[in-house]
């Protein structure tokens, strides 16, 4: 039963995932057998009751009770089974575990960002330790989302306003991708995170050393990879070509309306303040709509960016 749904999700990661997959092609059987049963028996019925000659009739029929009965009550225990199943995976999904490792998942147009306990903050990668429950709690900074990792068979909807929550647990370290499966706007299709499943052991060094590694890197690489990572490209071309946000190509040093009819010079002043405070300087022809990255990145990060950007002629 199993290779049915390997075929069109990716392979399972979770350990509710199985029972999500038996109910998956429980449904998926029963339409099946019931769309080819019917439609053979509607084939065969056109050919078998076919007008045969001038003054074939039909005969009136008005009902046949036991003909009735059948196809009520068949759909009926297989709609009470589904809802049944359905009920039970889905008290399963919504009750986390008391030891449940807790992370903040926040949605913003067109990324999605992470805090840990530690106060820890990553950006478009989810950091999971396997063998033990994780419960996301699930906010969004504008629009609706939705939490969606095919591998853990979780999808939650992320809503403005009010949190939200869905838990699971990873059975082997490795790695899954985060979609969102609301749509969201232009850059929808850009917003996916990695999700990177530890090792009980690996995760909590993660959790300790985190962005250290970045210690070695030159401020022009560490740049680099923050604008990978950070999600920046989603709305940020490099190559001169423009998406939701102006091009990153050649940006140092030039001049840039702004929507309020001003002008100001692309410095290191005016990148900090787009990253911490994105829409109080909006570039013309462009709409409010860039998430803060205050508190998440930090002042050696932002250096970084900005050294990076000049570098992009
Ligand atoms: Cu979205």
């Amino acid at each position: 039963m199993n290779r049915l749904s390997d075929f069109m999700l990716p392979p399972a990661n979770s350990t509710f995932a199985a029972e999500t997959d038996a109910l998956f092609n429980f449904i998926n059987v029963v339409s099946l057998i019931l769309l080819i049963g019917i439609t053979v028996t509607m084939i065969y019925f056109a050919i078998k009751y076919r007008r045969k000659s001038e003054d074939d009739t039909t005969p009136l029929i008005t009902h046949n009770s036991k003909l009735e009965i059948t196809w009520s009550v068949i759909p009926l225990i297989l709609v009470m089974i589904v809802f049944g199943w359905g009920y039970n995976g889905y008290l399963t999904k919504t009750n986390a575990p008391d030891n449940a490792y807790e992370i903040r998942a926040i949605a913003k147009s067109w990324l999605w960002e992470f805090h840990y306990q530690t106060g820890h903050v990553s950006v478009n990668e989810l950091h999971v330790p396997a063998n033990r429950p994780v419960k996301m709690i699930i906010s969004s900074d504008d629009v609706l989302h939705s939490f969606y990792i095919p591998e853990f068979r979780v999808k939650m909807d992320a809503v403005p306003n009010r949190y939200t929550s869905v838990w699971f647990e990873a059975i082997e370290p490795g790695e899954a991708i985060l979609y969102c499966a609301e749509y969201c706007g232009s850059a929808h299709s850009n917003m996916l995170a990695d999700v990177v499943i530890h090792s009980q052991e690996d995760f909590e060094t993660w959790l300790e050393t985190g962005d250290a590694i970045d210690d070695d890197l030159s401020p022009v690489e560490l740049g680099e990879q923050l604008v990978q990572r950070q999600g920046c490209l989603a709305c940020h071309s490099t190559d001169g070509s423009t998406l939701q946000g102006p091009t990153f190509q050649g940006i140092f040093g030039r001049d840039r309306l702004l929507t309020d009819g001003s002008t100001v010079t692309v410095d290191e002043n005016y990148i900090r303040q787009s990253i911490i405070e994105p829409n109080t300087q909006v570039a013309e022809g462009f709409a409010p709509i860039m998430p803060t990255y205050a508190g998440s990145l930090n002042d050696r990060q932002i250096d970084a960016i900005i050294e990076y950007l000049k570098t992009l002629d």
